[in-house]
């Protein structure tokens, strides 16, 4: 067990069972043209948390820990689209419409990707993700089971979204989250800081927040190797 400095008091992370979560970090989000500049956002203030990111998920590389990756979109049909969610934002693009970076919001567009800088590799898995939360309508539950995760380290865009809702969703199904400070942005800087004071207030209601460099030096203090973690390098997992 290691202990990271948090909020509202320290994490204990255990020497098995953690996992890296990446909501999201897609072009729709991150990029002019996609879904998060369809509904009106100034998209340019997600890129600042993506160096920092980048030495997290590199850090769980080294260590060779699991890595999981989503990316929010839907089928070409739009069938899992439900018109709450289709009939939302009042640009001049709704999912499905044709951008600049393909349909927006669907599966296989270009602009639906994972930005070149986070691109997974070969041992992570990527869920695909029709709503806000991970784990509705994915297996991401059966594979975090599988390989026996208990903690989980969230990160990505956008705070008060996707990032949120799958931490509180993680939180409901037993897990011990972290949402880590500075890899996590919002299109509104107010949303951001009010998650991470509402997620760890109430003695941690829903979790911890710490910066990357707390966790970084606390990866650094266990010493993994490749042989403490179940990681199969022949199969990229896709769910
Ligand atoms: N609009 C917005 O802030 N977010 C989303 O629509 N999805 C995610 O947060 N990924």
């Amino acid at each position: 067990m290691i202990s990271i400095p948090a909020n509202p008091y320290s994490y204990e992370l255990p020497l098995t069972g953690v996992a890296l979560i990446i909501i999201d970090m897609q072009r729709d989000f991150l990029e002019p043209g996609g879904f998060g500049d369809a509904l009106g956002n100034d998209v340019s203030r997600l890129q600042a948390i993506v160096p920092t990111l980048k030495q997290l998920l590199e850090a769980f590389r080294q260590h060779r820990l699991p890595v999981f990756h989503t990316i929010e979109c839907h089928q070409p049909d739009l069938s899992d689209c439900p018109p709450a969610k289709l009939n939302r934002g009042k640009g001049a693009l709704k999912i499905g419409d044709p951008g600049p970076m393909g349909r927006i919001l669907v599966k296989g567009e270009p602009g639906n990707g994972i930005i070149p800088e986070l691109a997974p590799v070969l041992g992570e898995t990527i869920i695909h993700k029709p709503g806000k939360g991970a784990f509705y309508n994915t297996n991401l539950e059966t594979h975090l089971q599988q390989r026996n995760i208990t903690h989980l380290l969230i990160t990505g865009v956008t705070t008060e979204v996707c990032v949120q809702t799958t931490m509180r969703e993680a939180n409901d199904r037993g897990y011990e989250c972290l949402l880590v400070e500075d890899c996590t942005e919002s299109y509104f800087p107010e949303f951001k800081q009010a998650t991470l004071e509402m997620v760890r207030a109430q003695g941690g209601i829903v979790g911890w927040t710490a910066p990357a460099a707390a966790v970084l030096q606390g990866l650094a203090e266990m010493g993994w190797g490749a042989a403490d973690a179940d990681l199969d390098l022949a199969n990229t997992s896709v769910g």
